[in-house]
């Protein structure tokens, strides 16, 4: 049934939507089943494909339904723009589509998700459809939590100026699982002897080889005697994902406890794909004054350049500001060992700056604070230089944990070594000369020296250090 005579009206004019201020704009890249469309390229048949995705997206259903009022189709979602042969398609959402809460009245990201990114994903007249932007009016912007702490917070606590207090050196306890808690907290202490800030990683949390009862109080300990012997405050990102709110609420609360006069020293760590919007809004909304690290295990699943379902890294990192994500891992554009792109460099400027432009639209975030661009996974010293290079400025998280438990003199010299690469950056020096002076950095060639002969081809011979095999 071809429903565009309803769901589709390719004369709405996108600016003059933005202007009146009335809907959710979305921007899909969509292509129609061959075997429901004879000619999916073809302009008919391409707007009777996406009809149908805005019906289901929003008021209709594949049938007419006898209930359907004035009123119903008031806030019926609209194709406005489609160019089938780069399967685009762009959506009009009338706001009041959108789920409020009864207790306060503000927006839900799930609401958006369930029909955004609902059942529109697996319709049978539909090949595959991914979304890629999106754009949020005033109106319905200022109904979500955004963050309560930033960045800002973090350098407060670390004792730096709280515009532009510069890069802070992270890492994650490595192994992934299976430290119990001393050589856990053992691990933390070392590691604090050169860096800033520890994170759990992302399945760390109460198992029985290591009680959270158990590990936290050594945690807590392994942090006065970093601080103590360094004189420098330190940082501790602990995971309080959960399936159950009240759990989550529970570990925040006794991690809390714990650290008692360091509360203000803990971020929560919650894995907000896996653990979806209520995890992360219970985090949110329940522990308002600590940092939101929001991790993001499992979104290659929707977000990989090869689905072609779901939705990007872009809009994933949209949506965790609008839910109040302090950080969230924005990968480390090409630099390190997970998917990603020079490119994405546009997501770290979308989730930080006030006024930001995304593949389709440009967002005014209205002074919502901004969210952290945490860079992680397979990063190392050696990584360092050309990553900051490609972003342009080091106001970030970086947790490196191979590259930090890795490192061949051990975690605080490889927590130092990463300093020194942004130093090395920022001094826009040459890395292997900047080695000759900074001992940290030159043991991160000997420790990783696969990436020292693919970046610094030539730095046995430079740096004249033993080289070891890795
Ligand atoms: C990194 C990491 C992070 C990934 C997440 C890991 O460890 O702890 O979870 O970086 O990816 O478990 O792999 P390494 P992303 O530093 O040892 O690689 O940040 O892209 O979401
Ligand atoms: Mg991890």
């Amino acid at each position: 049934m071809d429903q565009s005579s309803r769901y589709a009206d390719l004369n709405l004019n996108e600016e003059q939507l933005i202007q009146e201020g009335k809907h959710v704009l979305v921007y899909y890249k969509m292509k129609p089943s061959a075997k429901h469309y004879a000619n999916p390229e073809g302009e008919k048949d391409y707007l009777a494909a996406a009809a149908h995705f805005a019906a289901e997206s929003s008021t209709g259903t594949n049938v007419t339904v006898s209930t359907t009022d004035d009123f119903t189709q008031s806030i019926d979602a609209l194709v406005y723009e489609i160019d089938p042969k780069n399967e685009v398609m762009k959506i009009a959402y009338p706001i009041e589509l959108f789920d409020r809460n009864i207790r306060d009245g503000r927006a839900m990201i799930v609401s958006f998700l369930t029909l955004a990114i609902g059942n529109n994903q697996g319709m049978g007249d539909i090949a595959y459809a991914k979304m890629h932007d999106f754009y949020i009016p005033p109106t319905y912007l200022e109904l979500y939590d955004g963050p309560s702490k930033d960045i800002s917070d973090l350098w407060r606590v670390l004792g730096r100026p709280v515009v532009n207090g510069g890069f802070i050196v992270g890492t994650i306890i490595k192994p992934k699982l299976g430290l119990q808690p001393k050589p856990f907290a053992d691990a933390a202490y070392d590691f604090w002897l050169g860096g800033d800030f520890i994170k759990n990683d992302e399945p760390q949390g109460n198992q029985v080889f290591a009680p959270m009862k158990k590990t936290i109080p050594l945690v807590v300990d392994a942090m006065k005697r970093a601080q103590d012997k360094t004189g420098e405050a330190k940082l501790f990102s602990a995971n309080i994902t959960a399936d159950d709110p009240f759990e989550i609420i529970a570990r925040g609360e006794y991690i809390l406890e714990q650290f008692g006069e360091f509360a203000s020293h803990v971020a929560f760590l919650i894995d907000g794909y896996v653990g979806g919007p209520t995890a992360i809004t219970t985090a949110r909304r329940y522990f308002p004054n600590q940092y939101l690290h929001y991790h993001r295990a499992g979104h290659g699943a929707v977000t990989s350049p090869s689905s072609k379902r779901g939705y990007s890294a872009f809009i994933l990192a949209k949506m965790s500001r609008l839910q109040g994500a302090s950080g969230i891992h924005v990968g480390t554009m090409s630099y390190g060992k997970m998917e990603g792109d020079k490119s994405d460099t546009q997501i770290a400027h979308m989730i930080t700056e006030d006024v930001a432009r995304g593949p389709a639209y440009k967002q005014d975030w209205l002074g919502i604070r901004p969210t952290t661009p945490i860079i992680s996974g397979g990063m190392n010293a050696l990584r360092i230089p050309g990553f900051f290079e490609n972003l342009g400025h080091s106001n970030v998280i970086l947790t490196a944990g191979g590259g930090c438990y890795g490192h061949i003199d051990g975690a605080a010299e490889g927590a130092k070594s990463l300093r020194q690469a942004e130093e090395c950056w920022r001094a826009g020096a040459d890395p292997i000369e900047f080695a000759k002076e900074h001992r940290q950095f030159a043991r991160a060639f000997v420790s990783f020296p696969h990436d020292a002969d693919k970046l610094y081809p030539g730095w046995r011979e430079a740096l004249e250090i033993e080289s070891v095999t890795a």
